[in-house]
């Protein structure tokens, strides 16, 4: 059976580049609510009404486990989630980029980027003091790269200049790693180690540690799959144009089908 991996829009393609990766194998069903992008401005009820609908549409498809890609429902609506599917393992995207970070004990100072709902709720500093009560965290919303991201502007000057601005926050501190707390910003890493002048700085990228979780419980359940080359399917809640477009920068190819579903 399949891996489900959903988010409020296209973001999460991002994830579903990154579990390719890792278990090329895997069937992939991945349902983007395009209908109704961006959550980030929405109550953290009604975020969890969509997100416990979607997780329906993915049960009724037999997925194994579901990957939360997006941060905004990680933050909102996890432990619904999990509930809601039982004995389905849920994964999200904050749990894993907290856990990732904290590979590295010795940092003292971590910083964190994400939407403003993303901040705004304190989820990653929440997640982080579970495993550490002492480091530092510095968190910085940055707003316009998820627009700069559709557009296409990751790598230009226009970004640059932007992603400076955002993070001058960390420039002068002592930030030891950074988490990409949002599905846009692993298409900025570039941009980001550019700006960031000392190289030694990690950059957590929250897309890829959400895949070598998932490869890491499908194998510890012994749930992995075998077969050669896994399915990829695409599900929006909206007309799948403008998808399509930009589908190929978040997964690095376009895809042929894409499939409409009502859900409510
Ligand atoms: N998918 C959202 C996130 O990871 O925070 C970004 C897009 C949005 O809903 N604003």
């Amino acid at each position: 059976s399949p891996i489900g991996i959903f988010d409020s829009g296209i973001g999460g393609l991002t994830v579903v580049k990154a579990v390719r990766n890792v278990l090329p194998d895997e069937d992939i069903i991945y349902f983007g609510d395009t209908a109704r992008v961006p959550y980030g401005i929405k109550s953290e009820q009604t975020v969890r009404s969509y997100a416990l609908q979607i997780t329906d549409f993915l049960m009724e498809r037999n997925v194994k486990m579901i990957l939360i890609a997006c941060n905004t429902v990680s933050a909102s609506a996890r432990d619904e989630i999990q509930e809601a599917a039982g004995d389905i393992p849920v994964l999200d995207v904050i749990t894993a980029g907290s856990k990732a970070a904290m590979q590295f004990p010795h940092h003292k100072h971590i910083g964190v980027i994400g939407t403003l709902a993303t901040i705004g709720s304190k989820a990653y500093e929440k997640a982080i003091r579970q495993y550490n009560g002492e480091v530092k965290i510095t968190a910085e919303a940055c707003p316009m790269l998820v627009p700069l991201a559709e557009e296409g502007w990751t790598d230009n000057d226009i970004a640059e200049q932007i992603v400076r601005k955002y993070l001058q926050q960390f420039g002068g501190s002592d930030i030891d790693s950074l988490i990409l707390g949002c599905t846009h910003y692993p298409l900025f890493t570039n941009t980001i180690r550019k700006v960031l002048h000392d190289s030694s700085i990690e950059i957590v990228d929250s897309a890829l540690s959400i895949a070598s979780m998932a490869k890491n419980k499908l194998g510890n359940l012994q749930l992995l799959n075998n077969k050669q080359s896994g399915d990829f399917q695409c599900f929006v809640s909206d007309r799948p144009q403008r998808f399509q477009e930009l589908a190929e920068r978040f997964l690095g190819h376009d895809i042929p089908n894409v499939h409409i579903a009502q859900i409510q």
